[in-house]
């Protein structure tokens, strides 16, 4: 029989970067009842996912950076020979089991996902590129809740922000008593679920020696700095190992 798999032979070189997006979460968002603008449930339940990632997924990935419904997970080293099908496919039904077990959710969740070849360069600009996103999908969640909140109705609030410049719409929050530059870190600048490694001294019985190992425990920080500062590239450039 002709071979008609052809998706199936394409292979990329690490590192990548995966990307999942949930599958029409305006829906489950309704479905569920999250709060708005954030939920802190629905944050929680996707930093957990991010951690079955790094403990239990088998993609061995060195980071997931989440916000709002997607996850972007680093993955220096290539399951499955590198086939993008396969590396899709299991991260998206991976996350999707996942998240449906965290949030105890009685019906099926979707996420898509794709596969971005980068450099250890390119992944700082691209971590700083869903940072900057995580920043304006937060300011707009305010905006357009305040707006609904004033009895918009959401395609009129969208309209109304679209274009509207960045000083307007903090100017807009701050009549309403929000600062948007003094909201949970988590909304602002997102979720980051890394290992972290750490020496401790252990003892070998045989040789009856100290002996030094290295302990990696899945870490989680709800509490970013921007990607972009001083502080931030150095910790960027430690997770990626990038000189
Ligand atoms: P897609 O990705 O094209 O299949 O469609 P969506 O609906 O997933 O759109 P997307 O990914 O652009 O936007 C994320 C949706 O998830 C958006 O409707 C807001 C919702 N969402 C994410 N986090 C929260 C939250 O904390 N609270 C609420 N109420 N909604 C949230
Ligand atoms: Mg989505
Ligand atoms: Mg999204």
């Amino acid at each position: 029989m002709e071979n008609r798999e052809l998706f199936a032979s394409i292979t990329t070189v690490p590192p990548v970067m995966v990307r999942l997006d949930g599958r029409a979460f305006h829906r489950l968002a309704h479905m569920l009842g999250l709060a708005k603008p954030f939920d802190i449930r629905f944050s929680r339940a996707m930093t957990a996912v991010c951690r079955s990632f790094l403990a239990d997924s088998g993609l061995t990935p060195e980071f997931a950076y989440t916000f709002s419904d997607e996850i972007s997970l680093y993955l220096p080293k290539l399951p499955f020979s590198g086939r993008v099908e396969k590396i899709d496919s299991v991260a998206a039904s991976f996350g999707a089991s996942a998240l449906t077990l965290a949030l105890e959710c009685a019906e099926p969740i979707a996420f898509d996902a794709r596969v971005i070849p980068v450099t250890p360069e390119y992944t700082l600009e691209y971590v700083v590129n869903r940072q900057d996103e995580a920043w304006r999908n937060h300011v707009n969640a305010y905006c357009q809740q305040a707006l609904i909140a004033d009895g918009m109705k959401p395609r009129q609030a969208a309209a109304r922000l679209k274009g509207m410049p960045s000083p307007h719409l903090h100017e807009m929050m701050h009549d309403r008593g929000v600062n948007l530059a003094k909201t949970p870190a988590w909304q602002r600048r997102g979720v980051l679920v890394y290992k972290k490694r750490s020496e401790k001294e252990g003892f070998n019985p045989l040789t009856k020696e100290k002996v030094k190992a290295v302990r990696s425990s899945v870490t989680v920080d709800d509490d970013l700095p921007l990607f972009t500062s001083p502080d931030g590239q150095a910790f960027l450039k430690r997770l990626v190992g990038c000189p």
